[in-house]
């Protein structure tokens, strides 16, 4: 231990600081009001002593849920949000998380308390040992440690800026029981605080890179803009609106990406996907990778003509990952967006008349096809009758965050209900996760102060279910319809084997509602889109946390959504 470390009788006289009030000093330098956690040894004292220093402290039921609020706390802010937990297991439960922030790139740091570096790493068996460093480093951006009070300022400093620089992602900070008890002259500890400035340095793209994407742009017969969730996160809400406009290139919103122009927009080709991926002649994506969710860039999706991207993405490495991109623009999406309309000129020319009319009719026939479906009031509901109803009240209601998961109560929830303003809509993600939602619904509500309408699965739900109560604790305006069509797809699913239920479904005609009158929230089973629609306006106009048991038709879904063709099939014919 160094001199300055030693409680001394002279350093007892000095004004003195420790490592629970270095790392609380050191996040509220650099803005941190929140933190999503799970208390026990060795960080309860640390939440108890942030809270009474005004940093909000919010608890959970279970790590990965507040991992997933502080993810989509990172998502919705740019500042990296904050997920506590204990040492090995709950360090562990919040990693999912932490690895889910690191795919879907959303800034968050993971803090967890770990146990005695000697004994650890000798395996000599501490209480909670694990060597959280090692485990952390390939799931994250950055994992750091941090051994001695002087150092948390940098420590956390490195967190920040790792988290938020660059393509965001998340960050692991290790801190050791000791280091919170450790103590320092106060001043020495002042000192050794870091703000980080520019956390998230801009950066500019080459002029090069936007002369030739404006060229390639320029000579497009049928144009596509596809905005992503990179695009959302970006905040440059106006000028990739007005980047869309001036150029009057169809745009398809990825799912989060929805509602950074509203999907009634006249130029919006949500409803006319298939029709664009496969007949544009260059596409130009803002903040979207070519990953599964876009079939790679290639194949049946993307039809036979040659096609040319444009690739906006602040992450180098992403251009060329699946096809070969002939305009990449790299750079953050401000910066890039606003000098692409720099550029535009005048004279920019609007995309052909023939192509835009394929695209809107296509859309308009398409809409047109679904609409009577929506109107129905089928008892049981399905989910078109279901979900004609929410479309209704989210029209009504554009400011209200929108959590979605699920296999078919995600995907037509997705393709159905409009969103009109950004970053409204948050849901599975890159990986398709499910147990995002109780997470999602406190993160958003605490960090947006808006309303909140989660559309669930029945076997969505059940991942983060238990944080009803926290939502009921927190009293949030958080209101919770679960599809229940007893399991996941269908609830029809028959085992012929035993006496066991077959594996996909769950116990028939479950009563969801009940489970949030144990915590005094209001609970509703609702059997038609009429009674459906009631309790969701009543939830919405009260702003209690609500749980509404949405009765489906069990055989209402289809195995895995939209992307069944995932599931492998066999070459060997079925027994
Ligand atoms: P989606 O799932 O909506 O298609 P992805 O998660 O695949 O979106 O892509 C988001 C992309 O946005 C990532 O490649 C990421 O590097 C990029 N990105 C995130 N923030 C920014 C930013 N501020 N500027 C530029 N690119 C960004
Ligand atoms: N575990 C995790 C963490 N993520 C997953 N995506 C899955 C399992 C597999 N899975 C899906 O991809 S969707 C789904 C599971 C279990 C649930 C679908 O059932 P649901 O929705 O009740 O939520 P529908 O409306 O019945 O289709
Ligand atoms: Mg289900």
């Amino acid at each position: 231990m160094s001199a300055e470390l030693k409680n001394t009788d002279a350093s007892a006289e000095r004004e003195m600081t420790d490592g629970f009030h270095l790392i609380i000093d050191a996040l509220k330098m650099n803005g941190v009001e929140t933190i999503y956690g799970v208390p026990g040894i060795p960080i309860t004292d640390f939440g108890r002593m942030a809270q009474a220093e005004g940093i909000r402290v919010l608890s959970f039921r279970h790590e990965q849920n507040a991992g997933y609020a502080a993810s989509i706390a990172g998502y919705l802010t740019k500042k990296p949000g904050i997920c506590l937990t204990v040492s090995a297991p709950g360090f562990l439960n919040g990693l999912t998380a932490l690895a889910h922030a690191t795919t879907n790139c959303f800034p968050m740091i993971l803090i967890s308390g770990s146990s005695e570096r000697e004994v650890v790493d000798l395996q000599q068996g501490d209480y909670e040992e694990m060597d959280q460093l090692a485990i952390a480093k390939p799931l994250c951006k950055a994992a750091y440690r941090v051994l001695h009070a002087a150092d948390i300022g940098i420590g956390i400093a490195r967190a920040i800026r790792a988290a938020v620089s660059g393509r965001p992602g998340g960050v692991y900070l290790d801190l050791p029981a000791k280091l919170f008890g450790q103590v320092m002259d106060a001043e020495a500890g002042r000192k050794s605080l870091v703000k980080v400035i520019d956390a998230a340095p801009a950066q500019i793209p080459s002029p090069n890179s936007i002369k030739r994407a404006l060229e390639v742009l320029r000579n497009a017969k049928k144009p596509l803009i596809i905005l992503g969730k990179g695009a959302s996160y970006a905040q440059a809400d106006d000028d990739i609106k007005a980047l869309v406009e001036k150029t009057g290139v169809p745009f398809l919103p990825m799912s989060m990406g929805k509602g950074l122009l509203p999907d009634t927009h006249p130029q919006c080709a949500g409803a006319a996907r298939s029709t664009v991926l496969a007949q544009a002649d260059v596409v130009m994506l803002i903040g979207a990778r070519l990953n599964w969710l876009l079939s790679h860039g290639k194949g049946k999706t993307w039809g036979t003509d040659p096609k040319k991207f444009i690739h906006i993405d602040i992450e180098p490495k992403e251009m060329d990952s699946n096809v070969e991109i002939a305009a990449p623009v790299v750079g953050d999406i401000g910066s890039c967006v606003a000098a692409l309309l720099a550029g535009l000129g005048k004279d920019f020319p609007q995309p052909p008349a023939e192509w835009i009319t394929t695209v809107t009719s296509k859309r308009d026939e398409n809409v047109a096809k679904m609409a009577p479906r929506l109107m129905n009031n089928n008892n049981p509901m399905d989910y078109h009758g279901a979900l004609g109803v929410l479309r209704t009240i989210v029209k009504e209601r554009p400011d209200a965050i929108l959590v979605n998961e699920g296999a078919n109560a995600l995907d037509l929830t997705r393709g159905i209900i409009d969103m009109y303003q950004p970053r409204k809509r948050i849901d599975v993600g890159t990986w398709g996760v499910m147990g995002i939602g109780m997470g999602y619904a406190v993160g958003a509500a605490i960090e947006t102060g808006k309303p909140v309408l989660c559309i669930e699965g029945d076997s969505a739900f059940g991942f983060s279910g238990m944080e009803i109560e926290t939502i009921c604790r927190y009293r949030l305006p958080v209101c919770v319809v679960i599809f229940n069509n007893d399991g996941i797809y269908r609830g029809t699913d028959v085992n012929k084997a035993g006496t066991d239920p077959a594996t996909t479904v769950f116990v028939k005609g479950a009563r969801y509602d009940k489970m949030i009158e144990a915590f005094g929230g209001v609970g509703v089973n609702a059997t038609t889109p009429d009674e459906l629609k009631r309790a969701v306006n009543a939830a919405m106009d009260s702003g209690k946390p609500t749980l509404i048991n949405a009765v489906l038709d069990p055989a209402a879904g289809s195995e895995s959504g939209r992307i069944g063709n995932l599931n492998p099939q066999s070459a060997l014919k079925k027994k």
